[in-house]
C-alpha cells in the first residue's frame, strides 16, 4: 500500500536532535483529500496524467528522470554518429543515420513528456549545458572502430530495452506513452546492431577480433548503466512505490546478462568476465564485480570523453541558434497575418 508523501516531514525523525526536530507543514484539508486521491491511483495503477494534482516531489522525480533520459539520447547520437560518414556501405550508412535520428526522435518526445510537468526545455538544455545534469555514463566511452557501432546496437540499446520496457508501465501517463513507441524504435537498433555484428563475425579473422575488442570494451560500461546496486540506489525505493520504476536496477542487469549470454554463443564472441557462469541453484548467470569507481567517476564528469561530449553538445547548440531564430521569426510574421486578417 502507498502511503508515504515525500512533502510531509517525518515528525518522529530520529536523527534530528530533540527541539530541532521537524515540524511539520500544516496539510489543509484540501491537500489531505488531493494527496489522497493520488495515493488512490497510484495504488490501483491508474495513470496520473499532466492536469492531475501530484505531490510536489513525485513531479520532481520524474523531470530529474525523464530529463536525464532525453539528455542520454540526445548526447548518445554522438558516440555512433562519428561514424556516419565512415560507415563501410551505403546499406549500413542508411541503417545508421535511420538510427541515429531515431535517438534524436526519442530525445524530442522525452523533452515534451518533461515539459508537461511544467519544466521548459530551455531550462533542461541550459542544465545539461552547464554540465550541471546527468545523463547516462554509457555515453562517454569513445567507438574507436566500426565494431563499436554493432556492440552500441546490440549491448546499448539491448540494456535501454531492457530497462525501458517497464517504463511503458510508468505511472506517469506522457512518460509511460512515449516509451512504447520508444521501445519499437530501441528494439530495431538492437537487431540491425547484433546483424551487424554477425557479418563482421563472418568475415575475416582481423573483423572478429575487432568485434571481440569492441565488447570487451563496453561490457563492464553496459552492466553498470544499469544505475548502482540496489543497496545504493537513493532513489528506487520511492521510485518504486510510485510505479515510475518499476524493475529495480539490480534485476534488471541480472535480466540482461541472462538474455545476453546465449545471444553472445551464437555470436561467437567472449564476454569477458572471467566469474560469468550459469548457477544450477539460482538459474541465473553469476558475474564478476563491476568497477563502481569507475561509474561514478564517469557520471561526475571524469569519464573518458566527457568534456568531449558536452563541448560537441553545446556547439550544436550555438550552431542551430539561427534555426531556433528563424522558427520563431516565422511563427511572429504567421501570427502578425492571422491578426491582420481576423482584423
Ligand atoms: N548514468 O538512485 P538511482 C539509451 C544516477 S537511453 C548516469 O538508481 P534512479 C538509448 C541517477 O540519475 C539510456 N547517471 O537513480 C540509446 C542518480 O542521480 P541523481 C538512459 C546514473 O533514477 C541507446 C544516481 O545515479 N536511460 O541508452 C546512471 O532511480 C543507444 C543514483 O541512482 C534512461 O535514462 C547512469 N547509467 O535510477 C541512445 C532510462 N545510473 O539524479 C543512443 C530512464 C544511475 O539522484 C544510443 N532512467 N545514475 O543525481 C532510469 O531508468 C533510471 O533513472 C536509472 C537510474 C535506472 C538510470
Amino acid at each position: 500500500m502507498y502511503t508515504q508523501s515525500l512533502d510531509i516531514p517525518d515528525p518522529s525523525s530520529a536523527t534530528a536532535p530533540s527541539g530541532l526536530r521537524p515540524v511539520p507543514e500544516p496539510v489543509s484539508a484540501e491537500t489531505a483529500a488531493l494527496q489522497a486521491r493520488f495515493d488512490a491511483a497510484i495504488d490501483a495503477d491508474r495513470k496520473i496524467e499532466p492536469r492531475d494534482w501530484m505531490p510536489e516531489a513525485y513531479r520532481r522525480t520524474l523531470v530529474r528522470q525523464i530529463s536525464q533520459h532525453a539528455h542520454s539520447e540526445i548526447v548518445g547520437m554522438l558516440p555512433e554518429g562519428n561514424w556516419i560518414s565512415r560507415a563501410p556501405s551505403l546499406k549500413r550508412k542508411a541503417i545508421l543515420l535511420a538510427k541515429v535520428q531515431d535517438e534524436g526522435g526519442h530525445g524530442l518526445y522525452l523533452y515534451s513528456a518533461a515539459e508537461t510537468l511544467g519544466t521548459s526545455r530551455d531550462q533542461m538544455l541550459d542544465a545539461l549545458h552547464a554540465g550541471k545534469a546527468k545523463y547516462s555514463s554509457i555515453f562517454n566511452y569513445p567507438t574507436l572502430t566500426w565494431a563499436d557501432v554493432g556492440v552500441i546496437g546490440w549491448l546499448v540499446d539491448g540494456a535501454a530495452i531492457m530497462n525501458q520496457v517497464p517504463i511503458c508501465r510508468c505511472s506517469y501517463g506522457p512518460y509511460a506513452r512515449a516509451m512504447i513507441r520508444i521501445c519499437k524504435e530501441e528494439s530495431f537498433h538492437q537487431r540491425q546492431g547484433f546483424e551487424s555484428l554477425m557479418a563482421q563475425m563472418q568475415g575475416t579473422a582481423a573483423q572478429r577480433e575487432m568485434v571481440q575488442d569492441a565488447v570487451n570494451r563496453w561490457w563492464w560500461p553496459v552492466l553498470a548503466m544499469f544505475g548502482p546496486p540496489d543497496a545504493d540506489s537513493p532513489n528506487s525505493a520511492q521510485g518504486m512505490r510510485w510505479g515510475i520504476k518499476r524493475i529495480s536496477n539490480d534485476e534488471l542487469r541480472q535480466k540482461f546478462v541472462d538474455a545476453t549470454v546465449p545471444q553472445a554463443k551464437i555470436l561467437g564472441v567472449t564476454l569477458p568476465d572471467p566469474e560469468l557462469k550459469w548457477n544450477e541453484a539460482t538459474q541465473r548467470h553469476d558475474y564478476g564485480a563491476i568497477d563502481w569507481d569507475e561509474f561514478w567517476a564517469t557520471v561526475n564528469g571524469n569519464g573518458p570523453c566527457n568534456k568531449e561530449r558536452l563541448a560537441t553538445r553545446v556547439k550544436a547548440h550555438e550552431d542551430g541558434q539561427w534555426v531556433r531564430d528563424a522558427a520563431l521569426a516565422h511563427a511572429a510574421k504567421q501570427r502578425t497575418r492571422t491578426l491582420k486578417e481576423a482584423a
